[in-house]
């Protein structure tokens, strides 16, 4: 573990604190601390969950109408899908911002950061608990069963990752939004991981 960790944590926290709205802040210490929480439940390492958590959504530091653009601008290349659905890209511009403006390069963590929002298949077990912590910290309250998901967290995590996946996707579909491509896929692979055990 790094001795600074939690130097580096507070730092980075001073600085979305005075950038982001106060509900953005609130949500992302709720990830911090659930993410932390998951990752005591299944040995993952405490403290890069806790900055991934804190990183995960370091991308809406700008307008969505400035997304495309940006993208382009530092060079990030996108499937070309996600012209449909332009908000899916702040995972891709907060990994982004994780490096450059955060210095912060551990490949784990920016990988958690940029699959957060639609997850994928076969993720890594912090990419599961950035995934799971977004949707059920503690500051959450637009889901179904909330109750049910923040239990099955802890309880069984691919489990919980098939019962988001399939609300979101039902939630998309009620408002007639486009559905993407890694949505459906995490929902399928985690579904048949299931049936196979
Ligand atoms: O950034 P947050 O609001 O904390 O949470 P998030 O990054 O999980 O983003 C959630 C939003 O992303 C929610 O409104 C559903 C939406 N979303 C997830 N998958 C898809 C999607 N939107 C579209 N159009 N298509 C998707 O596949
Ligand atoms: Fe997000
Ligand atoms: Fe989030």
């Amino acid at each position: 573990m790094d001795k600074n960790f939690q130097k580096t944590i507070d730092t980075i926290l001073q600085d979305l604190k005075s950038r982001q709205s106060s509900a953005r802040y609130k949500h992302t210490i709720g990830v911090m601390y659930t993410a932390a929480a998951l990752c005591m439940k299944y040995k993952e390492d405490i403290y890069k969950g806790m900055l991934a958590g804190v990183l995960h959504d370091c991308g809406k530091l700008i307008e969505i109408k400035d997304y495309v653009k940006a993208c382009e601008n530092y060079g990030i290349t996108f499937d070309d899908e996600l012209y449909k659905a332009p908000h899916l890209l702040h995972g891709l511009l907060g990994a982004y911002f994780a490096k450059t403006r955060y210095d912060i390069h551990d490949k784990d963590i920016l990988r958690a950061v940029e699959v957060h929002t639609t997850g994928c298949p076969n993720m890594s077990l912090l990419d599961k608990i950035i995934f799971v912590a977004d949707y059920i910290e503690p500051d959450r309250d637009e889901a179904e069963d909330l109750e049910l998901l923040r239990h099955m967290a802890f309880e069984n995590i691919d489990k919980c990752i098939v019962l988001i996946a399939e609300q979101t996707m039902e939630h998309l579909k009620c408002k007639n939004y486009y559905i993407g491509k890694t949505t459906i896929e995490t929902y399928n692979y985690y579904k048949n991981k299931l049936k196979g055990e």
